[in-house]
């Protein structure tokens, strides 16, 4: 077998689930300060601020199951996945009809670990507001939803409005060239192929019940005040450096 270094693998790991096209930097940067103890290609970044640094908009309990615990599954799960898959192609015979329920798998933890690393990164203690005008992000968020009000707010339906658990994301499309707010249910459901996710809101319960119970416009309305728009920005020249 042909060594394959570390950053390759992950990113081509980044491709899975297909519509979640991950850019190669952004791989790099949750490879790096990862912490130890993961037995695979992926692993679980610190986060870039405190548990309570979020605070009064996403409390420090939360912030820690959150991280420490569900993302930290997620990492053991699309290890774990990645590790069984390559059992079965060694094992063979009866073994390869796993591959079904194992990729399964894999997609839905992949995903969770993707999106959970850019989750963390584009929010920050005293965020929010809108991106500055000279930026990119603010310029296309103008041009393809008319006025950032009519984006946030199609932003927040489309987060608040999400069966069950999943994801709120406001993605870059290359083929089209232009912004797109689209859902994810779980993980990996009802993505666009090819999009490259710049703003993530998770809306699982374990995101906001402690602090907000069954008020998840209230949570939506308090992530706004903690986005990073540094972060999205410099995802979308990533998105728009890499776009074919
Ligand atoms: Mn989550």
């Amino acid at each position: 077998m042909t060594p394959i270094s570390r950053r390759e693998v992950l990113g081509s790991a980044a491709l899975v689930g297909g519509w979640l096209a991950f850019g190669p930097r952004t791989a790099a940067a949750q490879s790096q300060g990862a912490m130890a103890g993961t037995d695979g290609p992926y692993t679980l970044p610190p986060l870039p601020y405190g548990y309570a640094d979020l605070e009064p908009h996403i409390d420090a309990q939360t912030m820690k199951l959150h991280h420490d615990l569900h993302h930290a599954g997620y990492v053991r799960g699309a290890n774990k996945a990645i590790a069984e898959l390559e059992s079965i192609r060694r094992t063979g015979g009866n073994a390869i009809h796993r591959v079904r329920a194992v990729t399964d798998v894999l997609s839905f933890n992949a995903c969770g670990v993707l999106l959970h690393n850019l989750f963390w990164r584009v929010m920050k203690p005293n965020g929010g507001g809108e991106p500055p005008a000279d930026s990119d992000i603010g310029r296309m968020i103008k041009r393809d939803f008319g006025t950032f009000e009519a984006f946030a707010a199609n932003f927040a339906a489309a987060s608040k409005q999400v069966q069950g658990s999943g994801w709120g994301v406001l993605a870059y499309e290359p083929t089209a060239q232009r912004l797109l707010v689209v859902q994810a249910e779980k993980h990996q459901n009802h993505g666009v192929w090819g999009c490259v996710p710049l703003l993530v809101l998770d809306v699982w319960e374990h995101a906001y019940y402690l602090k907000y119970q069954n008020r998840r416009g209230d949570y939506i309305k308090a992530f706004m005040n903690v986005i990073n728009w540094e972060t999205v920005e410099q995802e979308l020249q990533q998105a728009l450096a890499t776009a074919r």
